[in-house]
């Protein structure tokens, strides 16, 4: 915090929409940051609340309980329970997380978009949009399907056709009819309210470009190439069932457009906290309304437009609220090289990790932040995470924190020995670590993240090179004194790191503050050689970390791999039918039912199989380049099979084959025979 004119911080991280469980790109994006960051500043003992809530109105909310086919309610107390719960459990540090459908949060938005109604800071337009007749509803882009003015794909959304990849409007559209029930659209007038962001224009060119350089190159560049492109009104209302009613007479069947309430979710769930508990947060407006609070927004970057510029100027419309102090946004994190995809399952949903890795929170936060896509989009793979936990975590920071605990149990019954006379190599040490507290609170106030817990880690890897240097287990036959002296400093490096990670990895800083029996830390204390006194008992050593093996991750890749067949499978379409000139080209192929009687490899060839066939004619032997689709053949033996009768017979590795087996080319591109599953007599012709 370089300006010292705040008295407190108010944090929000973006409000994830209830359509579906959060992933590990949510989480590297916005809230393994945006928690650092409070923790970080909690342990310095400033004022600071942190905001968090579920996004529960808009189309994709709505579109998720089609799919489902449960009600939009019933999805969005679904995946708000399961989210809340999940972050709970992850130690994201929420002082508050609420949901966009709670009364607080319906009438302040409400409220909201009334004020500005009032004040007359809306305009209103009239166009004309597709509409059902049956179902009585204007549609958004996403909902209105037809043929692709470009391919002439019969199935282009409104806003993309996904064959040829061309954006599109609806107006675009071949024959435009409703994606739900397939029914034509026609088309009606309809008015909606919008903010004339060209009005806020200048002003935002003056507040971001000139007075906000010091926000990250991304956002920046992302609000100038916006304002460079000249801002235009935005309808701030939508003809939709799910939502906020548009508190304006004669505007039913309206609602608030989410992006307009979804924001204002900061400030509804800041009001429902401190109503409840006005004691402890005091009065709502002090957070929003005070302009010693500094407030930050965790985002991603594809919510940058909507923080940087459309709710700023909501937000100056109304004028007695603050304005964002900074936005850090992420970029994009993969999955093992592809993007992340909610529709395509293709993610690691943190409910499942929670599962499948009990208790190891925080390496998934170690991994997220030393891989976060601050500057440019990154990957997450699984095998760099075991690497950085076994190769880090547990090789590191564990086994340091290990052996200064094991061998101050073996040497000194488990109580911190004196600290004697230092060496200028021990002074030297000291005061590596000393400056690390400067440079973490440098790194974390520039919110870069990553690089602050590397330095953590470097204190660890400090504290293990001491070890190493001075190896305390020789001298201690000879010189216990001198041993007693090495233990303390390690130790003293070991309370260090709990507190220096703390922000970073809060369960293990626990688990060894434990160990090392001490009470709740402070970030001041950082630095400090004297955290451990000597003559205080410490705990049982444990470990702090546990190498992860090859088979946990293993089923991670196989779980990948198979939702990428099942996409694969998905994305396949059948081939494109070649039209035949005359029934008489197909009467020329004389198609029969067999029995397969045997089957089996051909040697010394990977691909054919050599069938014998009952074929109702005194049986015939037939060769099949497919043996690669069938490594054990013989699962094809009393199956009933088509065949081609009329083939010229032609010889393969000495073997004669009358005829061809026919099979087809599946999704995955394997071979796959045609069975006959009615009973049919052997030589039967199929046509
Ligand atoms: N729900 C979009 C998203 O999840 C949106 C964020 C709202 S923040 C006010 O990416
Ligand atoms: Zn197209």
């Amino acid at each position: 915090m370089t300006d010292k004119k705040f008295a407190r911080t108010l944090v929000t991280s973006a409000l994830p929409y209830a359509n579906g469980p959060v992933h590990i790109g949510h989480l590297a994006g916005v809230y393994v940051p945006a928690d650092i960051y409070v923790r970080y500043l909690r342990l310095k003992g400033q004022p600071v609340l942190f905001v968090g809530g579920s996004d529960e109105h808009g189309v994709p909310v709505t579109i998720r309980a089609r799919k489902e086919g449960i009600t939009t309610q019933e999805v969005v107390d679904r995946y708000h329970k399961l989210i809340k719960e999940s972050f709970e459990q992850f130690g994201i540090s929420f002082d508050i997380y609420s949901r966009t459908t709670s009364a607080t949060h319906h009438k302040l938005a409400s409220d909201f978009f009334r004020k500005l109604y009032d004040d007359g800071k809306f305009i209103e337009q009239t166009t004309e949009q597709f509409y059902d007749e049956q179902t009585c509803e204007f549609l958004t882009d996403r909902n209105i399907r037809g043929e692709c003015p470009h391919c002439h794909a019969k199935d282009a959304y409104g806003d993309q056709c996904e064959k040829c990849g061309r954006t599109l409007s609806p107006d675009e559209l071949i024959n435009p009819y409703n994606a739900v029930n397939g029914n034509p659209l026609t088309k009606r007038e309809t008015s909606h309210w919008y903010l004339p962001l060209d009005q806020y224009q200048e002003w935002l060119e003056k507040w971001i470009l000139e007075e906000h350089k010091e926000w990250r190159p991304n956002v920046y560049g992302q609000c100038k190439s916006w304002l460079d492109g000249g801002l235009r009104p935005r309808a701030v209302t939508r003809d939709l069932n799910w939502g906020i009613p548009v508190p304006v007479e004669g505007a039913e069947g309206k609602v608030l457009y989410v992006w307009f309430d979804a924001p204002i979710g900061y400030i509804s769930n800041t009001k429902e906290l401190c109503d409840n508990q006005p004691e402890k947060y005091g009065k709502w407006e002090t957070w929003w309304k005070d302009d010693s609070t500094r407030l930050v927004h965790f985002i991603g970057k594809d919510n940058i437009v909507f923080h940087c510029i459309v709710f700023p100027s909501m937000l100056k419309a109304e004028g007695s609220y603050i304005l964002p102090d900074n936005v850090p946004s992420n970029e994009f994190l993969n999955l093992e090289g592809d993007k992340i995809s909610t529709s395509r399952n293709w993610a690691v949903w943190l409910n499942e990790y929670l599962e499948d890795f009990p208790g190891k929170q925080d390496v998934l936060r170690y991994v997220l932040t030393a891989n976060a896509p601050e500057t440019k989009d990154n990957d997450f793979t699984w095998a760099d995470f075991q690497a950085r936990n076994n190769n880090e975590l547990v090789a590191i920071y564990g086994n340091f924190v290990n052996r200064a605990m094991v061998l101050t149990k073996k040497y000194f019954d488990g109580i911190v020995p004196k600290q004697g006379e230092l060496t200028e190599y021990d002074e030297s040490t000291i005061k590596e670590f000393c400056d690390i507290k400067k440079n973490l609170e440098e790194l974390v106030e520039q919110f870069r993240f990553r690089d602050a817990q590397r330095e953590a880690m470097n204190l660890a890897r400090t504290g293990n090179k001491y070890l190493a240097d001075t190896e305390p287990w020789k001298l201690a036959k000879t010189d216990l004194a001198r041993t007693g002296t090495i233990l303390n400093i390690a130790l003293q490096i070991a309370a260090n790191l709990s507190i220096a990670f703390e922000p970073f990895l809060p369960f293990s800083s626990e688990k060894l503050r434990e160990m090392l029996n001490m009470d709740k830390v402070q970030w001041e204390d950082l630095g400090s050689v004297s955290l451990l006194e000597e003559g205080h008992k410490l705990n049982e050593p444990v470990l702090l970390f546990e190498k992860i093996e090859d088979g946990a991750i293993q089923a991670q890749l196989d779980r990948l791999a198979r939702i990428k067949k099942e996409n694969e499978a998905a994305a396949w379409k059948a081939p494109e039918v070649k039209q035949l000139t005359s029934i008489d080209e197909f009467d020329k192929a004389d198609i029969r039912v067999g029995t397969v009687l045997e089957c089996q490899k051909v040697k010394k060839s990977d691909k054919l199989l050599e069938f014998k066939i009952d074929d109702g004619m005194g049986g015939r032997t037939i060769l099949s380049g497919i043996a690669q689709s069938y490594p054990e053949p013989e699962v094809l033996v009393g199956k009933q099979v088509l065949f081609i009768a009329n083939f010229p017979p032609r010889k393969m590795m000495g073997i004669e084959s009358q005829g061809m087996i026919l099979s087809a080319v599946n999704s995955d591109g394997k071979l796959v025979v045609t069975t006959v599953s009615a009973q049919v007599a052997n030589g039967a012709q199929v046509g």
